[in-house]
């Protein structure tokens, strides 16, 4: 993966990055509440109010109320930039090619199967999927593993919802996501860069983490193509390579999965791979990020928070030596 080093960004804290969780939740609730009247259209709408994210002509509405506990103060990134800078490698490795290329995927019919340590394997289609629980919306940080960020308003669920429905067995300690690959919709695939199908996984406790999202849509609509259409996984305290997209089969496995980027260069990506500003990618620092759409002139560079700002997550990796498990 590239890096650009920006001698332009100077390094400001902003007043997001000191405010403590709590203080942040609240006062998103209360501008939540406001938006209805207030800001709709400034692009703080809720996806469930009828004053939407809504941002394409053509693309399916999906409704969900906005879930405040799980939306960080950060302004969104415009659906312009969250929809033309991608990491998409089966459309191609430059970030402007999914949105031109993932045209040809066929999101509809799509199953995911949900296989290996379950008691009894199954499969599911779209439609099931989405009424499998609630859908939520909630804010995210997406932190990219490159050095950059993005703020983006998804609809989905927690997966553990899904993954109370699966029943694993006892032996089941780790979760894969295995993605579509196919070479008739998928131009990329023609690049041997990644070992495909692109796969992820995760520890069962992070899978069942309520902050990993089983995700199905973004501002207020159904999935992009070029962002993983029609369902995949958002993990917000991992670099953005873990959030898997266009998922096809979710298996429960007694041992770590191999995963794409890690087969790739395990001593560049690690399974774990939480967002550490204090351990350095072997070619480049995490201690600061960019946020897209603050990249003029004058922009300046972002701290980069410990798990992204998700402290929550803390607890899932006490005593483990997260300099060694990166
Ligand atoms: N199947 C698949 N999933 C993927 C990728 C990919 O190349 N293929 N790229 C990852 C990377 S590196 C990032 S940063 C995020 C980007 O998600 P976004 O385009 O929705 O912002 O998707 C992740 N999921
Ligand atoms: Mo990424």
């Amino acid at each position: 993966m590239l890096i650009k080093i920006r001698p332009d960004q100077i390094d400001i804290p902003l007043a997001s990055e000191i405010t403590p969780r709590e203080v942040f939740a609240s006062r998103r609730a209360f501008i939540a509440k406001m938006a209805i009247g207030a800001i709709a259209g400034s692009g703080l709408g809720l996806a469930g109010a009828g004053s939407a994210f809504a941002q394409s002509a053509t693309a399916r509405k999906l409704a969900a109320k906005l879930n405040s506990s799980y939306a960080v103060m950060d302004k969104p990134t415009a659906y312009q930039d969250a929809t033309t800078y991608n990491n998409y490698y089966e459309f191609g490795t430059d970030k402007a090619d999914p949105a031109k290329t993932a045209g040809t995927l066929k999101t509809n019919p799509w199953t995911v199967s949900i296989e290996g340590e379950v008691k009894k394997p199954f499969t599911l289609d779209l439609d099931a999927l989405t009424k499998l629980a609630p859908l939520e919306e909630r804010i995210y940080r997406l932190r990219c593993v490159e050095g950059w960020s993005m703020v983006i308003p998804w609809i989905g669920y927690s997966l553990s919802a899904l993954i109370k429905k699966a029943d694993p067995t006892g032996n089941a300690k780790y979760i894969e996501f295995v993605t579509l690959a196919d070479k008739k919709q998928m131009p990329g695939l023609s690049d041997p860069i990644l070992q495909w199908p692109y796969t992820e996984g995760l520890r069962m406790d992070e899978a069942n983490h309520p902050l990993t999202l089983l995700t199905l849509g973004m501002y207020g609509e159904v999935l992009p193509n070029q962002n993983g259409a029609p369902v995949r996984v958002v993990v917000p305290w991992k670099y953005g390579f873990k959030s898997a997209k266009s998922i096809v089969k979710i298996r429960f496995l007694k041992e770590q999965p191999k995963t794409a980027w890690n087969m790739y260069a395990a001593q560049e990506y690690g399974f774990y791979s939480n967002v550490n500003p204090n351990v350095d990618h072997p070619r480049w620092s995490q201690a600061t990020e960019r946020r897209i759409g603050e990249d003029g002139f004058f922009a300046r560079k972002r701290k980069t928070l410990m798990f992204n700002g998700y402290n929550d997550v803390a607890g899932l990796y006490t005593g483990m030596d997260l300099k060694k498990y990166f």
